[in-house]
């Protein structure tokens, strides 16, 4: 069927609609109409082409993603070389770098003695160099660098990237343009994607880059089209025909005109202390970013300039990437070592050859559970790769295949607390290995004084975590409690304390015994219990004694309490220990003024019981019933006459028949959400 005038003109209209919203969307972050709406083009695009299939061209937004898998990549010669990059490890060779070129240009008679030279700055991003061929607007290519000659034809995958146009945006663009830049996950994508695979129970990915490259190298571009990877141009390899501005930052701005997305931290800076400044200001904000960058690129700004200095082997005179400190770096892992935390969880820690990495010079990486080690393949005597970003703590990512000692020795999880020898347990559902030994495990005594101690709980000045080991080793400790009885002869016969420390210590005790409600039960060290929940029990409830006589229902009235925090807490006061603990502070005096409560009013549900049956959609069971005893609600497992609404998911069965029967009122998991949001749960 052939299709009006008319309506070859919507579809063009639709097309161009959809380009221009996924250019403000994808490419200046930017949109101007909410998913929906795009959605709604979309839908309706579709439904056209599917009417006139004749109508269907390569640059519409619904042919991003459809080819058949391929059986391998085709190569591709690229017309102008892919080159590399002149590094700069520290200042001294990024002034070296800038003084070279200068001198050149000068003895060129290109710039003026004392001139400073122009840059154009931008973060070197930890992707996959690619390049992108354009003809007459139309999308007709896209290559890896490859050797930097030869490449592969990645065109099907490059489709699938949202920020990069299948046709360039507005006019003035040469006729052949080929853009560069790099592939990259961000960082929050690269979360999401791990965080599916270990649900699926697959290998992660070691760091985004990888995640990036394998996600490119995919034969069938439906599998490079679900994973949010986006390319950033940094400049044009060649052209044929029309022209450019004469800066590199004039070319950028111009190829985010066409519709390619540009860094949003790229700026020009004026002689070399500019850049260094950049540099600076970029570094402090690197791991806040949301992608990974290796380093700055700084580039000559002008064009002409660039042309003057030329090429040496196999990257530009004009150009040098500034990196950053490595965060990756190969060691070998010595040993593994199990550490028993606070709550009883057993850590294992790896013992590795010491590395600088990530600024710092790393000998301990934690390996965070026992999946963990199986997850690496991890054995004794391996070549590990070690990452540090910014603060957080090292980590081992990824075995180098190929490195392994001969008769390497697996690595064995305990049975038993490497402390107390009490059994070690892991619970269903449960990643993390506990030592079942509790208050008796002298290592979760430690940590559980070294918390009560540190500034955010009893903020007992001069305590730190080595005092604290010495106290319990020698036994002049046990308990929290035991701390307000410490005699300053005991104190001064310590190791490294004088009778002045001694002293010290004393007086920060006293100071420490007036504390506040918040302060005090986050020192506890209630599991699951931060300060933020510590602050919204004590204001909620205003007293101790109200909190440790709470329901679990009550509890979960408080702001960011759960049913696991509130099976926690009503757990802690439970346990003799404990309010033996609470009792011997406060006889030695820990006091805290309560807070006054204003009257609540009644929760919105309070009084009323319902039941959870059938299948939910939109959230799980367990989650509903959390939200519903947060507005005060019971929630039991079972109909009976004391139901007053049943909630009835799919495929519900005999509770639903019993709620018939006895006349409980039944509602479905669309009033219940409706119920939640009329109280604010949602
Ligand atoms: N940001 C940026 N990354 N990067 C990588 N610019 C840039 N330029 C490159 C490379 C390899 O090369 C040109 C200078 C040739």
């Amino acid at each position: 069927m052939s299709a009006s005038p008319q309506t070859i003109k919507h579809l063009q209209s639709l097309k161009q609609q959809l380009n221009h919203h996924n250019y403000r969307y994808y490419v200046l972050d930017d949109p101007q109409v909410p998913d929906s709406e795009y959605d709604r083009l979309l839908r309706e695009l579709q439904a056209l082409e599917q009417q006139y299939p004749q109508l269907i061209t390569p640059d519409s937004p619904t042919q991003r993603v459809g080819a058949a898998p391929l059986e391998a990549f085709a190569q591709v010669q690229h017309e102008v070389p892919m080159l590399s990059l002149e590094n700069a490890f520290d200042e001294a060779e990024l002034r070296d770098f800038n003084r070279r070129i200068s001198e050149r240009l000068i003895a060129a008679d290109a710039l003026k003695e004392d001139q400073p030279i122009e840059y154009g700055c931008e973060p070197k991003l930890d992707g996959i160099a690619v390049s992108l061929l354009y003809r007459d607007g139309l999308l007709q290519r896209g290559a890896t660098r490859g050797d930097g000659t030869t490449g592969e034809d990645i065109t099907q995958n490059v489709r699938t990237i949202h920020s990069i146009p299948l046709r360039l945006l507005g006019s003035g663009y040469p006729p052949v343009l080929e853009v560069r830049g790099e592939i990259y996950l961000p960082k929050a994508g690269f979360e999401a994607m791990n965080r599916a695979a270990r649900e699926r129970e697959e290998k992660v990915f070691v760091n985004p880059r990888n995640a990036a490259a394998g996600s490119l190298r995919q034969l069938d571009s439906r599998l490079t089209a679900a994973r949010p990877l986006e390319m950033c141009a940094y400049g044009v390899g060649w052209f044929d025909g029309g022209g450019l501005p004469d800066t590199h930052t004039g070319v950028l701005r111009a190829l985010q005109q066409w519709g390619l997305l540009i860094n949003a931290e790229m700026t020009t800076a004026v002689g070399v202390d500019a850049c260094i400044e950049f540099y600076r200001q970029l570094a402090a904000r690197r791991e806040a970013l949301p992608y990974d960058i290796d380093g700055i690129v700084f580039k000559v700004n002008s064009l002409s300039l660039q042309q003057q200095l030329g090429y040496v082997a196999r990257a530009p005179r004009w150009a040098v990437a500034y990196k950053f400190p490595a965060q990756e770096e190969s060691t070998t892992l010595l040993d593994v070592e199990f550490q028993v935390g606070r709550t009883g969880a057993v850590t294992p820690v790896a013992r590795l050859e010491p590395v600088f990495v990530g600024g710092a010079t790393v000998a301990n990486a934690t390996l965070h559970n026992r999946d963990e080690i199986e997850r690496l393949g991890l054995r004794l005597g391996d070549t590990v790769i070690v990452r540090r970003a910014g603060d957080v703590i090292p980590k081992v990512v990824a075995v180098v295949p190929g490195k392994r000692p001969k008769n390497a020795a697996a690595i064995v999880f305990p049975e038993r607390c490497p402390v107390c020898g009490s059994p070690v347990e892991t619970l269903e559902d449960e990643a993390v290995a506990r030592c079942t030994g509790g208050l008796i495990c002298e290592a979760q005594r430690k940590e559980a004084i070294k918390h009560f101690a540190s500034r955010k709980a009893m903020d007992i000045e001069g305590l730190g975590d080595k005092l604290v080991e010495q106290l319990v080793d020698q036994k002049l400790v046990s308990s929290v409690a035991d701390l307000y009885r410490l005699t300053h002869a005991q104190l001064a016969g310590l190791e490294r304390m004088g009778a002045k420390s001694a002293d010290n210590l004393l007086a920060a005790l006293e100071t420490s015994k007036a504390t506040s409600l918040p302060h005090f039960l986050f020192a506890l060290g209630i599991r699951e219990v931060g300060e933020a929940t510590a602050r919204n029990l004590a204001n909620y409830f205003g007293s101790l004694e109200k909190i440790a006589a709470a329901s679990e229902e009550q509890l979960l009235e408080v702001d960011d309490v759960g049913p696991v925090v509130a099976h926690f807490i009503t757990e802690f006061f439970c346990q003799p220990y404990n309010t033996e603990a609470v009792a011997a502070l406060r006889g030695a005096g820990v006091s805290w003024p309560d807070i006054e409560v204003a009257e609540r009013p009644p929760a919105p549900l309070a009084g009323l019981t319902f039941v959870l049956t059938g299948t939910l959609a939109i959230m799980s069971r367990s989650e509903a019933k959390a939200l519903l005893q947060q507005l005060g609600a019971k929630v039991a497992g079972t109909v009976s006459a004391k139901t007053h609404h049943l909630v009835a998911g799919e495929k519900a069965g005999s509770k639903l028949t019993k709620a018939q029967e006895l006349g409980v009122d039944i509602m479905d998991e669309a009033a219940m959400i409706d119920l939640l949001k009329q109280h604010g749960a949602l």
